[in-house]
Protein backbone atom coordinates (compact mmCIF):
# COMPACT_ATOMS: atom_id res chain seq x y z
CA UNK A 1 0.00 0.00 0.00
CA UNK A 2 1.42 3.49 -1.17
CA UNK A 3 0.38 6.27 1.63
CA UNK A 4 1.78 10.02 1.40
CA UNK A 5 3.81 11.15 4.06
CA UNK A 6 3.62 15.11 3.86
CA UNK A 7 6.60 16.92 5.73
CA UNK A 8 6.93 20.17 6.86
CA UNK A 9 10.22 22.34 6.60
CA UNK A 10 10.88 24.52 9.27
CA UNK A 11 10.64 23.03 12.54
CA UNK A 12 10.42 19.14 11.33
CA UNK A 13 13.17 18.67 9.23
CA UNK A 14 15.49 21.82 10.27
CA UNK A 15 15.32 24.18 13.11
CA UNK A 16 15.55 27.59 10.82
CA UNK A 17 13.14 29.58 13.74
CA UNK A 18 16.23 30.66 15.27
CA UNK A 19 17.21 32.65 11.75
CA UNK A 20 13.68 34.14 11.86
CA UNK A 21 14.02 35.58 15.17
CA UNK A 22 17.30 37.18 14.45
CA UNK A 23 16.48 38.70 11.58
CA UNK A 24 13.29 39.57 12.66
CA UNK A 25 14.67 40.77 15.77
CA UNK A 26 17.32 43.24 13.68
CA UNK A 27 13.97 44.02 11.67
CA UNK A 28 11.63 45.22 14.68
CA UNK A 29 14.62 46.57 16.72
CA UNK A 30 15.35 48.90 14.07
CA UNK A 31 11.73 49.86 14.11
CA UNK A 32 11.89 50.68 18.23
CA UNK A 33 9.79 47.49 18.53
CA UNK A 34 10.91 45.00 21.12
CA UNK A 35 10.34 41.25 19.88
CA UNK A 36 11.13 38.17 22.37
CA UNK A 37 11.38 34.57 21.15
CA UNK A 38 7.47 33.83 23.01
CA UNK A 39 6.63 36.37 20.15
CA UNK A 40 8.82 34.33 17.66
CA UNK A 41 7.06 31.47 18.68
CA UNK A 42 3.56 32.73 17.28
CA UNK A 43 4.93 33.13 14.24
CA UNK A 44 6.17 29.53 13.54
CA UNK A 45 4.15 28.46 10.16
CA UNK A 46 2.94 32.12 9.78
CA UNK A 47 3.61 33.68 6.13
CA UNK A 48 6.26 36.38 5.85
CA UNK A 49 3.47 38.59 5.22
CA UNK A 50 1.71 38.11 8.17
CA UNK A 51 4.62 37.66 10.01
CA UNK A 52 5.53 41.35 9.73
CA UNK A 53 1.93 42.49 10.04
CA UNK A 54 1.98 40.87 13.46
CA UNK A 55 5.22 42.48 14.61
CA UNK A 56 3.31 46.00 13.34
CA UNK A 57 0.60 45.35 15.39
CA UNK A 58 2.88 45.11 18.92
CA UNK A 59 4.99 47.34 18.53
CA UNK A 60 1.24 49.28 17.37
CA UNK A 61 2.81 50.92 14.17
CA UNK A 62 1.88 51.65 11.14
CA UNK A 63 3.56 52.33 8.04
CA UNK A 64 3.16 53.08 4.13
CA UNK A 65 2.89 49.95 2.06
CA UNK A 66 6.29 50.97 -0.11
CA UNK A 67 8.03 50.37 3.72
CA UNK A 68 6.50 47.16 4.14
CA UNK A 69 7.65 46.04 1.11
CA UNK A 70 10.96 46.90 1.70
CA UNK A 71 11.37 45.94 5.33
CA UNK A 72 10.08 42.37 4.50
CA UNK A 73 12.96 41.84 1.51
CA UNK A 74 15.45 43.75 4.13
CA UNK A 75 14.15 40.97 6.64
CA UNK A 76 14.68 37.92 4.09
CA UNK A 77 18.32 39.73 3.10
CA UNK A 78 19.31 38.69 6.49
CA UNK A 79 17.53 35.50 6.62
CA UNK A 80 19.29 34.34 3.25
CA UNK A 81 23.01 35.27 4.90
CA UNK A 82 21.99 32.74 7.56
CA UNK A 83 20.34 30.20 5.63
CA UNK A 84 23.84 30.04 3.10
CA UNK A 85 25.76 28.79 6.04
CA UNK A 86 23.49 25.56 6.30
CA UNK A 87 24.84 22.47 6.06
CA UNK A 88 23.86 18.48 6.57
CA UNK A 89 24.46 19.08 10.36
CA UNK A 90 21.64 21.16 11.02
CA UNK A 91 18.83 18.44 9.82
CA UNK A 92 17.33 17.57 12.39
CA UNK A 93 17.99 14.67 14.86
CA UNK A 94 16.29 10.76 12.97
CA UNK A 95 15.03 12.56 9.93
CA UNK A 96 17.29 11.23 7.62
CA UNK A 97 16.63 7.42 9.38
CA UNK A 98 12.08 8.37 8.87
CA UNK A 99 13.05 9.70 5.51
CA UNK A 100 15.69 6.29 4.34
CA UNK A 101 12.67 4.16 5.42
CA UNK A 102 9.82 5.46 4.06
CA UNK A 103 11.96 5.59 0.66
CA UNK A 104 12.40 2.01 1.51
CA UNK A 105 8.98 1.15 1.62
CA UNK A 106 8.68 2.59 -1.51
CA UNK A 107 6.33 5.63 -0.26
CA UNK A 108 5.27 9.17 -1.70
CA UNK A 109 7.79 11.55 0.06
CA UNK A 110 6.38 15.50 -0.17
CA UNK A 111 7.80 18.98 1.63
CA UNK A 112 4.57 20.78 2.70
CA UNK A 113 6.08 24.45 3.73
CA UNK A 114 4.87 28.13 3.78
CA UNK A 115 8.76 28.97 3.00
CA UNK A 116 9.94 30.98 -0.27
CA UNK A 117 12.70 29.97 0.53
CA UNK A 118 12.37 26.11 1.28
CA UNK A 119 14.25 24.99 -2.12
CA UNK A 120 17.33 26.62 -0.98
CA UNK A 121 17.37 25.13 2.19
CA UNK A 122 16.41 21.76 1.12
CA UNK A 123 19.55 21.89 -1.00
CA UNK A 124 21.52 23.49 1.76
CA UNK A 125 21.12 20.42 3.75
CA UNK A 126 21.28 17.94 0.78
CA UNK A 127 17.45 16.12 1.05
CA UNK A 128 16.06 17.61 -2.36
CA UNK A 129 16.76 14.34 -3.94
CA UNK A 130 14.82 12.16 -1.22
CA UNK A 131 11.21 14.39 -2.01
CA UNK A 132 9.25 13.08 -4.77
CA UNK A 133 6.96 16.50 -4.64
CA UNK A 134 7.90 20.00 -3.11
CA UNK A 135 5.29 22.84 -2.56
CA UNK A 136 6.29 25.65 -0.90
CA UNK A 137 5.10 29.37 -0.29
CA UNK A 138 5.97 29.94 -3.64
CA UNK A 139 3.10 27.36 -4.93
CA UNK A 140 0.46 28.39 -2.55
CA UNK A 141 -2.29 31.37 -2.24
CA UNK A 142 -3.56 30.83 0.78
CA UNK A 143 -1.81 30.03 4.23
CA UNK A 144 -1.72 27.47 6.61
CA UNK A 145 -4.50 26.79 8.41
CA UNK A 146 -6.06 26.36 5.07
CA UNK A 147 -5.00 23.24 4.04
CA UNK A 148 -4.01 24.23 0.43
CA UNK A 149 -0.22 23.62 0.78
CA UNK A 150 -1.00 19.98 1.70
CA UNK A 151 -3.58 18.79 -0.50
CA UNK A 152 -1.20 20.11 -3.99
CA UNK A 153 1.76 18.01 -2.16
CA UNK A 154 -1.09 15.08 -2.32
CA UNK A 155 -2.13 15.74 -5.62
CA UNK A 156 1.57 15.74 -6.74
CA UNK A 157 1.95 13.12 -5.23
CA UNK A 158 -1.20 11.04 -6.98
CA UNK A 159 -2.65 10.14 -3.75
CA UNK A 160 -5.28 10.49 -2.33
CA UNK A 161 -5.64 13.07 0.92
CA UNK A 162 -7.17 10.26 3.24
CA UNK A 163 -3.90 8.93 2.69
CA UNK A 164 -1.98 10.91 3.36
CA UNK A 165 -0.19 11.60 6.71
CA UNK A 166 1.69 14.99 7.44
CA UNK A 167 4.47 16.07 9.79
CA UNK A 168 3.67 19.48 11.64
CA UNK A 169 5.24 21.52 14.39
CA UNK A 170 2.66 24.64 13.95
CA UNK A 171 -0.47 24.54 15.17
CA UNK A 172 -1.69 26.43 12.34
CA UNK A 173 -0.26 23.23 9.99
CA UNK A 174 -1.74 20.57 12.52
CA UNK A 175 -5.08 22.49 11.81
CA UNK A 176 -4.73 22.58 8.04
CA UNK A 177 -3.52 19.17 8.02
CA UNK A 178 -7.02 17.68 9.98
CA UNK A 179 -8.96 20.15 7.48
CA UNK A 180 -7.59 18.41 4.83
CA UNK A 181 -8.85 14.70 6.56
CA UNK A 182 -4.88 13.65 6.59
CA UNK A 183 -3.14 12.05 9.32
CA UNK A 184 -1.92 14.98 11.51
CA UNK A 185 1.40 13.87 13.80
CA UNK A 186 2.37 16.82 15.61
CA UNK A 187 6.23 17.16 16.34
CA UNK A 188 7.09 19.37 19.46
CA UNK A 189 4.71 20.26 22.49
CA UNK A 190 1.65 17.84 23.30
CA UNK A 191 0.22 20.41 25.48
CA UNK A 192 0.40 23.07 22.43
CA UNK A 193 -0.33 20.75 19.32
CA UNK A 194 -3.03 19.01 21.22
CA UNK A 195 -5.49 18.73 18.17
CA UNK A 196 -2.81 16.56 16.23
CA UNK A 197 -3.79 12.69 15.88
CA UNK A 198 -0.36 11.90 17.48
CA UNK A 199 2.55 14.33 18.64
CA UNK A 200 5.75 13.28 19.54
CA UNK A 201 8.76 15.64 20.55
CA UNK A 202 11.14 14.76 17.59
CA UNK A 203 11.58 12.15 14.88
CA UNK A 204 14.08 9.93 17.38
CA UNK A 205 10.68 9.13 19.27
CA UNK A 206 9.35 7.66 15.95
CA UNK A 207 10.06 4.11 15.71
CA UNK A 208 9.35 1.47 12.45
CA UNK A 209 6.52 -0.16 13.72
CA UNK A 210 4.45 2.90 14.46
CA UNK A 211 5.37 4.19 10.70
CA UNK A 212 4.37 0.42 9.22
CA UNK A 213 1.12 0.75 10.96
CA UNK A 214 0.59 3.91 8.98
CA UNK A 215 1.58 2.34 6.45
CA UNK A 216 -0.54 -0.34 6.17
CA UNK A 217 -3.86 1.14 8.01
CA UNK A 218 -6.59 0.39 5.43
CA UNK A 219 -8.19 3.83 6.21
CA UNK A 220 -5.63 6.08 7.80
P1 LIG B 1 9.91 32.64 4.37
P2 LIG B 1 7.28 26.15 7.52
C1 LIG B 1 7.47 28.83 7.72
O1 LIG B 1 8.00 27.60 7.32
C2 LIG B 1 8.12 29.30 9.01
O2 LIG B 1 7.77 28.45 10.08
C3 LIG B 1 7.67 30.72 9.33
O3 LIG B 1 8.28 31.16 10.53
C4 LIG B 1 8.03 31.63 8.16
O4 LIG B 1 7.58 32.95 8.40
C5 LIG B 1 7.37 31.08 6.89
O5 LIG B 1 7.81 29.75 6.67
C6 LIG B 1 7.72 31.90 5.67
O6 LIG B 1 9.09 31.77 5.43
O7 LIG B 1 10.07 34.01 4.90
O8 LIG B 1 11.21 31.87 4.25
O9 LIG B 1 9.13 32.59 3.07
O10 LIG B 1 7.29 25.89 8.99
O11 LIG B 1 5.90 26.21 6.91
O12 LIG B 1 8.22 25.22 6.77
MG1 LIG C 1 7.02 24.56 10.65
Amino acid sequence: MKKGFIFDLDGVIVDTAKYHFLAWQNLANSLGISFSEEQNEQLKGVSRIRSLEKILEWGNKTISEEEFTRLMSEKNEEYLIYISKMDVSEILPDVPRVLDYLISKDQGIALGSASKNARVILDKVDLTVKFQAIVDGTNVSKAKPDPEVFLIGAEELGILPENCVVFEDSVAGVQAANIANMVSIGIGDANILHEADYVFNDFTEIKEEFINNLVTAKKV
